[in-house]
Parts: C-alpha cells; sequence; structure tokens
C-alpha cells in the first residue's frame, strides 16, 4: 500500500479503528491520527469509531481520545475495521470481536515480530513507530494541526525523542513536516514523555535500586512485585520508560525489567543496544516486539522468570 486511499471505497459505511491492549503513546497518538484523518479522507463514511482499552492522563489531550469507546458493542459488523501498532491478533484485546466480524480488515504496523493476521498487513520494520508509518501513508494536505499533533506524539514515544536506534533520517524528515503544520512541539515532549509523576519517579528509583548485572556486567535485570508496586502506591501504567533508564547503564547491552501483572505471573520488558535482537529473545517465550525493544510473559516468581530469561539471553551474549 503506497497511500491509505488505496483501501478507502464509496462502499465503506462503517469504519473502526483500535489499538492493543495496554495502549502506549505510538498506539494512541497513531489511533487518534487515523480517526481524525478518516473522518476528513472518508466522507462516505457515516459512522467512525475508534476504540482504546484505556488512554494514560498524559496522552488526555489529543483529539478524538475523549470519543474513544473501552468496550465493544455485541454483533456489530463494520466494513471496515483498521488496527494500529498490534503485533499479533490477540493483542487486539478489547476489539477482537469487531475484527472477527468485519467485512474486511486492515493492520498498520512497525513490530518486526507481526504475524500478519489481517486481510492487508502493512507492515514497515524499520519505521519507528507506527504513526511514522501512517505519516507516509497521509494525503499530506489533509494532515491538520491536530492530527500532526497525534503523528508527533506517535513517533516521539516510540524513538524517545528521536534517541533510540529505529530513529532514521526518514523519521526525522516526518516530524520536520509535522512541525510544519504548527504544533507545539515542546510541550508534546514534555506533556507526553518527559513529565512523570512524584509515584512514578519514586518507582523508578526503587526499580534502579534493586537492580543487578549480570553476564559480567552485559546485563541489567531488576522486578516489580503486586506487593512492591503497592507499596509504591503505583500501576502497571506508571512502570513506562523504567526499562529504558536500565538500559543506560555503562556497559549493559541488555536490559530485562520483570513486573507482576497477575498473582506469579510477569510481564518482562526487553531493551537492547547494539547487538542483541531482543523480539528473538522474547520469541522464546511467545512475545515478540522490535530489535531493540521487546516484550514477553513468563510464569513464575520474579526470580524464577529472569533465572529463565538469563537461560536464553546466555545464549545470544558473547560470554
Ligand atoms: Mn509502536
Amino acid at each position: 500500500m503506497k497511500k491509505i486511499g488505496e483501501i478507502l471505497s464509496e462502499e465503506i459505511r462503517s469504519i473502526a479503528i483500535a489499538g492493543h491492549i495496554n495502549p502506549d503513546g505510538d498506539c494512541i497518538g497513531s489511533c487518534t491520527a487515523l480517526y481524525g484523518y478518516l473522518k476528513k479522507a472518508c466522507p462516505a463514511a457515516r459512522e467512525i469509531d475508534l476504540y482504546l482499552e484505556t488512554v494514560p492522563h498524559e496522552l488526555r489531550f489529543l483529539k478524538g481520545v475523549d470519543e474513544a469507546k473501552s468496550s465493544v458493542p455485541e454483533n456489530k459488523v463494520y466494513d471496515l475495521v483498521i488496527v494500529c501498532d498490534v503485533s499479533s491478533y490477540e493483542r487486539i484485546a478489547v476489539a477482537i470481536p469487531l475484527f472477527d466480524l468485519a467485512k474486511k480488515t486492515v493492520s498498520i504496523d512497525h513490530h518486526i515480530s507481526n504475524a500478519n493476521f489481517a486481510e492487508i498487513n502493512h507492515v514497515e520494520p524499520d519505521a519507528s513507530s507506527c504513526a511514522e508509518v501512517l505519516t507516509g501513508l497521509f494525503d499530506p494536505d489533509l494532515i491538520d494541526e491536530k492530527i500532526a499533533e497525534s503523528l508527533y506524539t506517535g513517533i516521539i514515544n516510540d524513538s524517545g525523542v528521536f534517541q533510540y536506534q529505529n530513529t532514521s533520517p526518514d523519521t526525522m524528515r516526518k516530524a520536520a513536516f509535522l512541525m510544519e503544520k504548527g504544533i507545539d512541539f515542546s510541550r508534546i515532549i514534555e506533556d507526553s514523555f518527559n513529565k512523570k509523576t512524584f509515584a512514578q519517579n519514586r518507582v523508578l528509583g526503587y526499580v534502579l535500586m534493586k537492580a543487578e548485572l549480570a553476564f559480567g556486567g552485559q546485563c541489567i535485570v531488576s522486578s516489580l512485585t503486586t506487593e512492591e508496586m503497592d507499596r509504591c502506591g503505583v500501576t502497571r501504567q506508571d512502570l513506562d520508560g523504567i526499562v529504558s533508564r536500565m538500559r543506560f547503564t555503562e556497559g549493559v547491552e541488555v536490559a530485562v525489567f520483570a513486573y507482576e501483572t497477575d498473582e506469579n505471573v510477569f510481564k518482562l520488558s526487553l531493551r537492547s543496544k547494539e547487538r542483541v535482537n531482543v523480539s528473538d529473545v522474547a520469541a522464546h517465550f511467545g512475545g515478540g516486539g522490535h530489535v531493540r525493544a521487546a516484550g514477553c510473559t513468563i510464569a513464575g516468581s520474579a526470580g524464577e522468570v529472569l533465572d529463565k530469561m538469563a537461560d536464553v539471553l546466555k545464549g545470544y551474549l558473547s560470554l
């Protein structure tokens, strides 16, 4: 697909847009941008609905978020369902019934592990973010300031404000184009990326204090149980960015952060600097993601899940 117009037609009267479970800045930025864009680009569609499971406080400024629905109607058949930033069918989560019943399904994404689960799959694994992919698929003239704000939010959140390795010259060109739409870029970075609550900063400090080095300093690991989260006064939504901070440690190639999502079930977030393909590592446990940022879920106590991860990581690090 070169432009999003290729999947639109006069017959499409109803469209649903959905993201992934526990949506992040790229997912919400992408979905709201597409929502605003399709309202302009697809006047034949009488009904355009946006589904987002949750929206964290810091992303509520994005246009369209107020209209997003968090639960889906039963037996609703849309002419077109588009999912953004979703790497696998299971991760559509709340919108799975809509996806199953849709007349046509499209997935727009940038995960290298994308399972091509839709009828039309547009995946650019080299793009920093789904929002970067969408910027290229939109007609530039139809991108207004609010759509540009959503797209820029998606790009900066997944590229760590243009600092991670997924940032390319093309990312910068697209960001420059979005800046020309008049967005308040420094406020967006401050509000949606830099700003942390006191509790979020405290839990970051707590996790860093608990962290340990492994494999001769090539790996940094830490964990957080539900009980510790309660004590710090945070939920899993407050843990974004912690693993990226761990990775900043000198000499570290891989950072692993495990946090409990259910009793004795941990989500592991992985980041790497230069060599290790963490999407590949995560795939050993049924997870996936990107080359430098990925995740998976493992059952066991904190110590057990980190041991299981270390067993696999061993083969990826030079010992
Ligand atoms: Mn993304």
